[in-house]
């Protein structure tokens, strides 16, 4: 496959699509933008919704790779998630299969395993083969995302790097945060090793930075080129001074996604 050079980023209004409009372009890429919502500062920005199918194929039309960001990045009623995150990452793939668009890298999440209890010192890191275990209707959608990629791969040959994303964030502001934060340079490099490197697949990788209490492994995001450069430990003295250390026998801290797993029960219909 050739480097790509013409990359469309949906979800390009929202906190983490933001961040990458800033760092993407000194990597080389031409960065097409695709949004709901107005993008600050992108009059050429592409308004649709995921939903709509024929829109979303004429914005993948001839670029080289899709970075999929948009949709819904919290816990919402199942038919919120059911159309922006399974209907829409679905047109999404459908749309790069039509238009022979040959790699999408996929936001996938931490809470696609959020139930998968978080490591204690010395246990072994949580690998990215690892079961599926959503915490919400939200990890839910991730676990169809990467099922989808798969199909899409097996079947089409279209490829993909499902990025099972921490918290990326300028700064981690929870102790949680210090072991899946990913720092906003670290994430650019994290994609920009996921859309050039060679015969991936279908590949799941977690995006964090190299942090000091990581609870993954890394390897398959390495395997890829990533090379992380920030730790999220320079924040740990703060954090830990104001909040304590996550105590295991806490609901809420015991497993991978946090208050995810815990709040609310079930989304009230
Ligand atoms: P965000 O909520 O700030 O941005 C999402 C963007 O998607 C928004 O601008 C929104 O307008 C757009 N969007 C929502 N529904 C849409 C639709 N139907 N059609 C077109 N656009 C639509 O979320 P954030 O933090 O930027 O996350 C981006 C992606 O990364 C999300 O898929 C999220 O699930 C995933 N992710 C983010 C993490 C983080 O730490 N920021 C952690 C794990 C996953
Ligand atoms: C996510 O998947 C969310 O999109 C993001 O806003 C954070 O809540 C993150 O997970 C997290 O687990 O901290």
């Amino acid at each position: 496959m050739a480097a790509p050079r013409t990359v469309l980023l949906t979800g390009a209004a929202g906190g983490l699509g933001t961040l990458m409009r800033d760092l993407l372009p000194a990597y080389g890429y031409e960065l097409r933008l695709l949004d709901l919502t107005p993008v600050a500062d992108a009059p050429d920005a592409i308004a649709a919704d995921l939903g709509d199918l024929d829109a979303v194929r004429a914005a993948v039309r001839g670029v080289d790779a899709v970075i999929h960001l948009a949709g819904i990045s919290l816990e919402a009623p199942f038919d919120d998630i059911l159309r922006a995150n399974i209907t829409g990452t679905y047109h999404l793939y459908e749309a790069a299969r039509q238009e022979g668009v040959p790699r999408v890298v996929f936001a996938s999440s931490n809470h696609a395993i959020g139930f998968t209890p978080r490591p204690g010192g010395g246990e072994p890191l949580i690998p990215a083969g690892t079961p599926h275990r959503p915490d919400t209707f939200y990890g839910l959608s991730k676990c169809f995302g990467e099922d989808l990629a798969q199909l899409y791969w097996d079947k089409h040959g279209l490829e993909t790097v499902s990025v099972r994303i921490g918290s990326c964030f300028p700064e981690p502001t929870s102790v949680r945060m210090l072991s899946i934060w990913m720092s906003p340079a670290d994430c650019a490099r994290l994609f920009h090793a996921a859309l050039t490197a060679s015969g991936v697949g279908h590949t799941v990788v977690y995006g964090s930075s190299a942090n000091t209490r990581l609870p993954w492994d890394l390897a398959s995001a390495r395997a890829l080129g990533y090379d992380p450069q920030d730790d999220s430990e320079p924040y740990a003295a703060k954090l830990l001074a104001e909040h304590g250390e996550l105590d295991p026998d806490n609901p809420e801290h015991a497993h991978l996604g946090g208050h995810f797993c815990t709040n609310p029960p079930m989304w009230p219909r």
